[in-house]
Order: structure tokens, then C-alpha cells, then sequence
């Protein structure tokens, strides 16, 4: 009797530690895997990869509430049962020497962790890459500060990524001038968009994603990119394949509008939004509004009326003439590859109804 109160007095702490370890890690991976699952901790899950990834993330959560605790619950137990005492405050503490034991224990279980992960990690890695047959081709390319989705199969161009639900999309992704990154916070995967010309490698990177929910979500440039980083933003619709193959088919389509009308359509598509306003807010470039007829000062201090050739040679080559105030070489100079002439005349006819 007397040695089993004994035994309890001298290890009924470690009972308590250990409970409070459980309770302790119990709490917090209860909390962070439910806060994954309802959207509070992480952002809706809306791909397939992205449920996938999130099992590997709930793995980790569990692992760190068991350390944390571990960790803390020893830490606090220490501090409070264990201090020191009295009048020698200040006395240093005990010597001791290692312990190979503790020091071999600590090394293998680690290991062992690090290993399971990486091999976990990497089956997780091999299954979000797995290829679909019928998988929708979209090529994404990314200039400052804007994005554009070509749909090869319907020759669709876009600056919104309009994408069919339950479909594997694969994304053929490059940069026209530095380096961007591909996110879109509910579908988890990311991807950097390199420069196409740089050294004479295929610099385009793929990525896969399969939308399960439907809805509007934003691609987010993860890359600093410049001064407008923070506004390369895209719109990302996913919906029922119909509704896809009708956008995709008036996407497509010739444009049999007004010339202005079809301008302002490029317009959008081709990304000049991201730096040209059409209410006189200067963006990045000269706002549009009233440009037109207009006498624009260039930075070598001549000036010079805005007609068709002007605006032309604008877009074709922005560099040949800089309006006062505004820095060359930060407009695209590829744009005359881009469009086509007849793209850039109606370009031209919309800067013109917005002119003088
Ligand atoms: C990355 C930002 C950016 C994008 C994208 C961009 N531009 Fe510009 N643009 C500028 C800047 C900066 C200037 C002023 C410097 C200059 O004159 O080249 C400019 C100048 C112009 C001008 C001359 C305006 C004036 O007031 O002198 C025209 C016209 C023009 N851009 C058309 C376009 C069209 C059309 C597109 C899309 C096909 C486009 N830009 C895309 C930045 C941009
Ligand atoms: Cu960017």
C-alpha cells in the first residue's frame, strides 16, 4: 500500500502531462481540421486536386497539434511545478551531461516523420498530375499586369478563364515578359509562368486542374511582377459544360459588330484595361478619354495631334513616341504580332469614339 502511493506521488505527474498532452492535441487538430473543412481556415475546396491536397494538409495539422502540445504542455509544467524556489533564485541550475538514448530517439523519430511525409507527399504529387484523355487545352499567358486564356479546340481568347465543371483542364502557361504565378486559392495548385524567349528551352509549364464546384472564383498573380502586381487579377467562372460551349463559341466567333464595338471587345481580351482607362484616371499608361484629336506633348517636348496613324503607331510601336510623363518600354511591343490589322483598326475606332 505505502509503495503504491509512492509510486503514484512519483510518477502521477507524468499521468497528468500525458493526459493534458492528448487533451491538448486533441483540441487543436479537432479544431484546425474542421476549421480546413468549413472554410474558415482554408478557402473552399473546389477542384478535386484541392481535396486531395487538403488530406495531406490535415495530416500536418494533426502532427503539429501533437508537437505543439507536446512542446507547450512540458514547457508549462516545467515552469510552474519545477522552478526554483526561495532564496537561491538565482543559483544556477544543475550540471548534466548528454544522453545518447534521448539524443538517438529524437533523431530516428523525426526521420522516420520527415520520410512518411516525403513518400506521402510524393503519391499525393503523382495523383494531382494524373493526365485525363479528354482534358480541355487552355493556354494562359501572362504580361504585366494582365492575364489572357487562349482555348486552342474553339480558338476562343479571353481574359476571363470561363471553364467547364467536372472537366480536367490542362493549362499550358507561359509569360510574355517576367516571371508571373498561376493561383487560384480554391483549387490549390500554383504554378510560375516563366518567359517564353528566355535561353532557347520550351519554357511553357503545364498544370491540371479539375473544377468540382461551380461558381466565380479569381486568379491571383503570386508572383511580384511590378507595380501592378497586386491588380493582375482574372476572373475564373466555372459552369456546366453547355454554358461553356456556348461562351466558348461566342468567344470565337468573328466579330460582326460595329468596328468600334469589336475594338472595345479586343480591348478587354488583349488586356490594354489593365493600364488604359476610358474615364480620364490614369492608370499605368494615358487614359483614353478625350486622347483622340487631342495635341498629346511627347517627353522629347514636341507635340503631336492623336489621328490614326498616331494610335496605330502606338500600339504597334509604343516606344516610337512616349507621351510626356509616362515611362517608355513598360507597354507590350508585341502587340503587332498579337492582333491581327484589322484587330488594331478597330482598336483605333474605339479609341475614337472616346476622343474629343
Ligand atoms: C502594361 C501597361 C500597358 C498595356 C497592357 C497597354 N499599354 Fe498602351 N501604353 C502604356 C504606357 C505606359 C503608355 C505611355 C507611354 C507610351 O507612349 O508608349 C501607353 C501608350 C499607349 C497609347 C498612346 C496614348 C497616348 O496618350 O499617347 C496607345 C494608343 C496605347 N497605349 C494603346 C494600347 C492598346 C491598344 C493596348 C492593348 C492592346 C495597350 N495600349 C496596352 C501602357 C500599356
Ligand atoms: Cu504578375
Amino acid at each position: 500500500m505505502r509503495s503504491l502511493v509512492n509510486l503514484i506521488k512519483r510518477y502521477g505527474e507524468y499521468v497528468f502531462v500525458a493526459i493534458f498532452v492528448v487533451l491538448s492535441t486533441y483540441a487543436l487538430g479537432a479544431f484546425l481540421t474542421a476549421g480546413a473543412a468549413n472554410g474558415t481556415i482554408l478557402p473552399l475546396q473546389a477542384s478535386r486536386e484541392a481535396v486531395e491536397i487538403d488530406e495531406l494538409f490535415n495530416v500536418q495539422f494533426w502532427l503539429i497539434a501533437f508537437f505543439f502540445s507536446l512542446i507547450v504542455v512540458f514547457m508549462l509544467w516545467s515552469v510552474i511545478f519545477h522552478r526554483r524556489r526561495g532564496e537561491d533564485d538565482d543559483a544556477p541550475g544543475e550540471d548534466f551531461e548528454g544522453n545518447s538514448t534521448l539524443e538517438i530517439v529524437w533523431t530516428i523519430i523525426p526521420l522516420g516523420i520527415v520520410l512518411a511525409l516525403a513518400v506521402y507527399g510524393g503519391s499525393v504529387l503523382s495523383n494531382i498530375e494524373r493526365r485525363a484523355t479528354d482534358a480541355l487545352e487552355v493556354n494562359v499567358i501572362g504580361q504585366r499586369w494582365a492575364w489572357r486564356f487562349e482555348y486552342p479546340e474553339s480558338g476562343a481568347v479571353s481574359s476571363d478563364l470561363v471553364l467547364p465543371v467536372d472537366r480536367q483542364v490542362l493549362l499550358r502557361m507561359r509569360s510574355d515578359d517576367v516571371i508571373h504565378s498561376f493561383w487560384v486559392p480554391e483549387f490549390r495548385v500554383k504554378q510560375d509562368l516563366l518567359p517564353a524567349t528566355f535561353g532557347d528551352e520550351d519554357n511553357t509549364r503545364e498544370l491540371r486542374i479539375t473544377p468540382t464546384i461551380k461558381g466565380d472564383y479569381k486568379v491571383r498573380c503570386a508572383e511580384l511582377c511590378g507595380e501592378l502586381h497586386y491588380a493582375m487579377l482574372a476572373d475564373v467562372m466555372v459552369v456546366e459544360p453547355e454554358e461553356f460551349e456556348t461562351w466558348a463559341a461566342a468567344q470565337a466567333a468573328e466579330c460582326d459588330l460595329e468596328a468600334a464595338d469589336c475594338g472595345a471587345r479586343w480591348v478587354e481580351q488583349y488586356g490594354c484595361t489593365a493600364c488604359h482607362s476610358f474615364d480620364g484616371t490614369q492608370v499605368v499608361g494615358p487614359t483614353w478619354l478625350g486622347l483622340a484629336g487631342s495635341q498629346v506633348l511627347l517627353d522629347d517636348g514636341s507635340s503631336v495631334l492623336a489621328d490614326e496613324i498616331y494610335l496605330e503607331t502606338s500600339i504597334i510601336n509604343p516606344n516610337d513616341q512616349i507621351h510626356e510623363g509616362f515611362q517608355p518600354n513598360v507597354m507590350p511591343v508585341n502587340f503587332e504580332e498579337q492582333l491581327t490589322e484589322e484587330q488594331i483598326a478597330e482598336i483605333v475606332a474605339f479609341i475614337q469614339t472616346l476622343g474629343e
